[in-house]
C-alpha cells in the first residue's frame, strides 16, 4: 500500500484490511506522481488495492517473484506503470495468467513514446493490455481493471454505470 504522502508499503498496513484484487505496480517511485490516479480511481470505487514499485531492471528477482505469487494471493487483475525502457508490464505478464495492464509514463526524454513502444509491442502470447501514455492512461487503466472484476460483481458494474452517467451528465451540464 501506498499512503497519501507516497511511502509505499508492501503489505496492508492493516490485516483487518481486505485483501487486495488489484495491485498496482510501478517501475519508480518517481512513477506515482503520474499512476496514483490508478489508486485513487480505485479507492473511489472502495477496490481493495496494493501499490508497490518494482522494476523489471533494478528488481528482477522480485519482480517475477511478485508476479509468480500474485495470483495466489488473491489478486486479480495487475496495473503496471513504468517509463523509458518500460519492461516492467511486460515482464511481469511473463509470470503470470492474470490479466497484466501496462501505463507508459511519460518519459524526460522522449515524452513516453519509448514507454509506450516497449510497452504496447509484446510478442504473440503474452499479452498486456496497453492504455494511454500518463494520466489518462492510469485512470482507464483503474476503470478497465473495475471492469473486469465488474464480470463477477453485479455491484461494481452499477457503480461503472453510475459513474458513466454523472460523467456525461458533468460535460452536457457544462457552461462556457
Ligand atoms: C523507469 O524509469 C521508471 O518506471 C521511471 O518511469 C523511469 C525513471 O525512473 P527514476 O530514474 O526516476 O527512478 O524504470
Amino acid at each position: 500500500m501506498m499512503n497519501s504522502s507516497g511511502v509505499l508499503h508492501k503489505t496492508p498496513m492493516n490485516s483487518s484490511e481486505p485483501k487486495p484484487l488489484v495491485a498496482v505496480i510501478m517501475g519508480s517511485k518517481s512513477d506515482w506522481e503520474t499512476i496514483r490516479h490508478a489508486s485513487e480511481t480505485l479507492a473511489r470505487f472502495s477496490v481493495p488495492h496494493e501499490s508497490r514499485v518494482l522494476s523489471a531492471h533494478r528488481t528482477p528477482q522480485a519482480s517475477t517473484e511478485f508476479a509468480s505469487s500474485a495470483k495466489e494471493r488473491g489478486l486479480q487483475v495487475i496495473i503496471a506503470a513504468a517509463g523509458g525502457a518500460a519492461h516492467l508490464a511486460g515482464v511481469l505478464a511473463a509470470h503470470t495468467i492474470l490479466p497484466v495492464l501496462g501505463v507508459p509514463m511519460e518519459s524526460a526524454m522522449l515524452r513516453g513514446m519509448d514507454s509506450l513502444l516497449s510497452t504496447v509491442q509484446m510478442p504473440a502470447g503474452i499479452p498486456v493490455g496497453t492504455l494511454a501514455i500518463g494520466k489518462a492512461g492510469a485512470i482507464n487503466a483503474a476503470l478497465l481493471a473495475i471492469a473486469i472484476l465488474a464480470l463477477q460483481r453485479p455491484d461494481l458494474h452499477e457503480k461503472l454505470e453510475a459513474f458513466r452517467k454523472e460523467q456525461a451528465e458533468t460535460i452536457l451540464n457544462q457552461t462556457l
